[in-house]
């Protein structure tokens, strides 16, 4: 028999949206933006040639509409991971659960989802402007611990050398980080030849979980010289961000592709930041629309 997914369980408005979203299944599209600043949402649609719906809620502002002959939905999540976790679990269910029977649907459908956000730089070559797409993301955030499939999804071999390379042990590891490679078509199609390709890691914080220090002093104060010079498979460590993990291991489980491309607005090696980046992750968004 098939599971029937309560009301506590599945929120549904009473005009038939979702709970948060405010998204109505009709709206869903099959290719999604996410954005991390409801603002940067009109910047996105702005290229869109129609748009059929707009509808915004708390920090959640979503657009649908097409941009040359596709049909998308971008959608702002605000900061952090547990926003990711609503955002995913609402569009997944608006994607493969009948909001009539309150059952999955036959035939699962799959979409692709690419958050477009900006991040720190954590090497020489990821200078400001850099456009970054994630092969990999390392959760430091540990919102993917609490789905059954984490270590079926998950590169545990990486986590392992990451651990033991951190030397990390106690509260300050606990959960663990973990490790998700993001689909592979996907990056190639996003990243082509002008994105460095990178390994990001998406922290539950901007400040003491980047490793950034004002007033109060660190657990670790040296985690962002051993975070930069953690090398896997000839591979490095590239940026930081706040979402990408849970983006990329929430889609694995869920069936979706899904990768994260950032723009660097801060580069912590030399210690310089941009804070007037808008007219240039615009390029960003159209290399982003032309690739979806
Ligand atoms: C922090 O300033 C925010 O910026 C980055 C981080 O992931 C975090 O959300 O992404 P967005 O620019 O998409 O918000
Ligand atoms: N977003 C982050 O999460 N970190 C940075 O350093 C810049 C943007």
């Amino acid at each position: 028999m098939k599971k029937y997914f309560a009301e506590s369980e599945l929120i549904i408005n009473s005009d038939g949206s979702i709970f948060h979203l405010h998204v109505k299944p009709e709206n869903l599209a099959d290719k999604i933006i996410l954005v991390g600043d409801p603002g940067r949402v009109a910047l996105v649609s702005s290229h869109f040639n129609t748009i059929e719906n707009e509808v915004e809620s708390r920090e959640f502002h979503s657009v649908t509409g097409t941009y040359c002959g596709k049909r998308i939905m971008v959608t702002s999540t605000g900061i952090g991971c547990d926003n990711i976790d609503i955002v995913m679990n609402e569009i997944d269910a608006l994607a493969n659960i009948d909001f009539e029977t309150r059952t999955e649907k036959e035939n699962h459908r799959q979409l692709e989802i690419v958050r477009i956000g900006t991040c720190g730089g954590l090497q020489m070559h990821t200078q400001e402007g850099t456009f970054i797409c994630s092969e990999t993301s390392i959760g430091f955030d540990g919102l993917l611990n609490f789905y059954e499939g984490r270590n079926s999804v998950c590169n545990l071999t990486m986590e392992r050398a990451l651990l033991n390379h951190l030397g990390w042990t106690g509260n300050i590891c606990a959960p663990a980080p973990y490790v998700i490679d993001a689909d592979e078509e996907l990056v190639k199609r996003i990243a082509q030849n002008d994105m460095v390709r990178g390994i990001t890691v998406a922290c539950g914080g901007f400040f003491g979980p980047q490793g950034r220090q004002l007033r109060i002093p660190l657990a670790d104060p040296r985690q962002n010289e051993k975070v930069e010079s953690f090398e896997f498979n000839g591979r490095c460590i590239t940026n930081y961000e706040m979402e990408s993990s849970a983006l990329a291991g929430l889609a694995k489980l869920m069936g979706h592709k899904a990768t994260t491309v950032c723009m660097v607005i801060a580069n912590r090696r030399a210690g310089k930041a941009n804070t007037g980046y808008k007219n240039h992750i615009d390029s960003l968004i159209r290399l982003v629309l032309d690739r979806i």
